[in-house]
């Protein structure tokens, strides 16, 4: 049988309520369900071909050979299963998440690899399920398959546990300013970090309920355009998240002195009547969520705040795009 190569490109997404645990990681099942904002500056595309001339899969990232990992072939070896074959595969997968921003790639890069590889072996999966195929590479993938406002549902088992769109983002004003901080390698992995939280913080219960009763707020917020009531949820949930990383055995912190600095740029430019909120990931960069009218104003501040920072600006991206 003779395969054609597709591409498929994703874009990543910023977390307003965060995945953070699994209560199941052979089958990827996050603790609570999350909502994020696909970003449109940020996107990964990769072309999967599966050939019979090859014995093995082989990965290529920014046009470097490199190992497939544990991930990237349980992503693979799921397609094979689904499309009956045993076929190995090319991949060729390029970054447009700038190598030095030090953001979270593995969201569009298993979105766009779960995309790809499906089409490619002969699959026509539905959103919903191609968002459940990027689960097995990475959980926040999961989300990246959708464009505008994403809520992952938690479900219980491979079946339940998917994304889909709440909301598209067509007249929202919402803006995200990344703010790259540093780009050197993470000093505890997304997946340690969050088995650390869910299996030593005291505080891990509680961040359950807070974070079920902010999804509903936050869908409330987004269904009523409340963008003041957004902001205000979204930090907070972030702030709790690294909660459980300061309360954790032993304890842990993606923060920088930088991040700080940031964070309370945020609050004292909130004080001047600019609004805007912060959030973080498991790294140090700061992403801050504004409106239009004031997002050359806030990028202006962060400049001068730390000189030699990269600033970049987002608006809400699309959903999965094939190229081919
Ligand atoms: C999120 N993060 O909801 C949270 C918030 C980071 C902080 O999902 O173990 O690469 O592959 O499922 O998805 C980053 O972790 O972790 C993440 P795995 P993932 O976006």
């Amino acid at each position: 049988m003779a395969f054609k190569p597709v591409t498929a490109r994703a874009h990543t997404n910023i977390a307003l309520i965060k995945y953070w645990g699994k209560k199941d990681s052979k089958e990827m099942l996050p603790m609570n369900s999350s909502l994020s904002l696909t970003l449109d500056h940020f996107f990964t595309e990769t072309q999967v071909g599966f050939d019979p001339a090859l014995t093995q899969d082989v990965f290529y990232l920014n046009k470097q050979v490199l190992p497939v990992s544990s991930k990237v072939q349980r992503v693979m070896n799921e397609v094979r299963h689904q499309a009956g074959i045993n076929t190995a595969a090319k991949i060729v997968s390029t970054n447009h998440v700038p190598t030095t921003a030090g953001l979270a790639s593995s969201a569009s890069a298993f979105a766009a690899l779960a995309g790809a590889a499906s089409r490619a072996a002969g699959l026509k999966l539905k959103p919903r399920d191609l968002s459940r195929l990027a689960r097995k590479g990475s959980g926040s993938a999961t989300r990246s398959i959708f464009g505008g406002f994403v809520e992952w549902h938690q479900g219980h088992d491979d079946l339940s546990s998917y994304a889909e769109q709440i909301a598209p983002t067509e007249n929202w004003d919402i803006r995200v300013i990344a703010v790259v901080i540093d780009a050197s390698q993470k000093k505890i992995s997304s997946s340690q970090g969050m088995a650390r939280a869910v299996n030593t913080s005291p505080y891990y219960p509680a961040w359950i309920q807070t974070a079920t009763k902010q999804l509903k707020e936050i869908k409330q917020a987004i269904k009523e355009k409340d963008f003041t009531s957004l902001g205000q949820i979204s930090e907070l949930n972030a702030l709790e998240m690294h909660v459980l990383n300061l309360s954790s055995t032993p304890h842990f912190s993606y923060f920088e002195p930088t991040t700080i600095s940031i964070m309370n740029l945020v609050e004292r430019l909130r004080a001047r009547g600019i609004e805007c909120y912060y959030t973080i990931d498991a790294g140090p960069n700061v992403k801050i969520i504004c409106q239009e009218k004031s997002s050359l104003q806030v990028q202006k501040a962060v400049k001068k705040e730390i000189p030699n920072c990269q600033v970049l600006e987002s608006q809400p991206g699309p959903g999965i795009q094939f190229i081919n």
